[in-house]
């Protein structure tokens, strides 16, 4: 159903006015909007796993992942159901509530999508909420999945519509914004986000802010990834972002769409604990969460429960956050 409290009519200028206010101004009221929605001390913790690695034949720019890149990533296939399972059991062991399955797809073939439901039900049956990222979905597929029980699909826009070509060749901002639908039109939660630090300007950082905040419905989960470098990718060398605007556009994200949860994704190995902070105070209130992404490596398990704990956070589900803040 649609919230009519959250607003999907933001133009482009009143968006660029939230990234130009003074810095204090910006977070003062990022914050009051995140206390009205959700404990702020609690962040929601998914785990990340590549079922298949590597030789994609799209052409993103940032991506390790891509066939048209020598990054001299080690390619797998489809990963095996046990192992799977094993993974999925650790990271609830180590205390993640979401378990994300990360595919190196154009878009699965059915076949795939056979097996990755298996995958599905297997993670669900430990308990754990369910994510796959997969590439581009049919209408068909996308019902297929709803089927099986899976709670969320993470398919991003990466970046706005304008700065787009120059980014990805290989398919559309249409592409994706179909898939998008498929996956709203079957009731499935949507993740949907970016990437920051790819060259980008602020005006492209606010565009895809707004490409967010207008979807008919806010995605439920909304990842905003700093840019992770990696040899031989195009973006590689790219020039590195303030990271204050990072902490904007988060703080912008929060404002935008206050009922979402906002994850602090890729990048956290290059931050400070206090520019971590510094975005949970902005709203951020999920992240992804064990020593490896999907292929880079993300902070280890210690180091984030040691930053929790200095911080006084609790990671909890969403639905708990919410509770909280009711
Ligand atoms: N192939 C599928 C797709 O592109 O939708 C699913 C996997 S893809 C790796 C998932 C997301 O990871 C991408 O949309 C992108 O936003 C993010 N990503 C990939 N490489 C990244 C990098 N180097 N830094 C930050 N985020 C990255
Ligand atoms: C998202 O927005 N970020 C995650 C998840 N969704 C799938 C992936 C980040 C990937 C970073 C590069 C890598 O590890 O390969
Ligand atoms: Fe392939 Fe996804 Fe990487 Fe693009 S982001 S190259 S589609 S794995």
């Amino acid at each position: 159903m649609t919230d009519t409290s959250l607003r999907h009519d933001w133009s482009l200028a009143e968006i660029k006015a939230l990234f130009e206010l003074p810095f204090n101004d910006l977070l003062f009221q990022a914050q009051t909007t995140h206390r009205q929605h959700f404990d702020p001390n609690s962040v929601q913790i998914s785990s990340l796993l590549s079922i298949k690695t590597g030789a994609c034949p799209e052409d993103c720019a940032y991506c390790p992942q891509s066939a048209k890149y020598d990054t001299e990533l080690e390619k797998e296939r489809l990963l095996p159901l046990d192992e799977v399972k094993q993974a999925a059991l650790n990271a609830k062991n180590n205390g993640a509530t979401r378990f994300c399955m990360g595919a190196a797809w154009r878009n699965p073939t059915d076949k795939n999508l056979d097996k990755v439901i298996e995958m599905i039900s297997v993670v669900k049956d430990l308990g754990l909420e369910t994510c796959v990222t997969l590439g581009m979905l049919t209408r068909q597929q996308t019902q297929r999945l709803k089927q099986a029980g899976l709670d969320y699909y993470n398919h991003n826009l990466d970046t706005s519509p304008e700065y787009y070509s120059d980014i990805i060749t290989t398919r559309t901002y249409q592409d994706r914004l179909d898939t998008l639908q498929h996956v709203q039109d079957e009731n499935i939660n949507v993740c949907c986000g970016g990437i920051i630090g790819m060259g980008e300007d602020e005006t492209d950082r606010a565009s895809l802010l707004q490409q967010l905040a207008n979807m008919p419905r806010h995605p439920e989960s909304v990842p905003i990834n700093l840019l992770v470098q990696v040899k031989n990718t195009p973006l590689y060398g790219t020039e590195a972002l303030d990271p204050l605007e990072f902490v904007r556009t988060i703080a912008v994200a929060r404002i935008l769409m206050p009922k979402s949860a906002v994850r602090l994704s890729a990048g956290r190995t290059d931050m400070s604990d206090e520019l971590q902070a510094l975005c949970f105070f902005a709203g951020a209130n999920s992240i992804f969460y064990g020593e490896k992404l999907l292929t880079t490596p993300n902070p280890k398990e210690n180091k984030d429960l040691e930053l929790f704990e200095r911080l006084g956070i609790k990671p909890q589900s969403v639905k708990q956050a919410q509770q909280t803040a009711a």
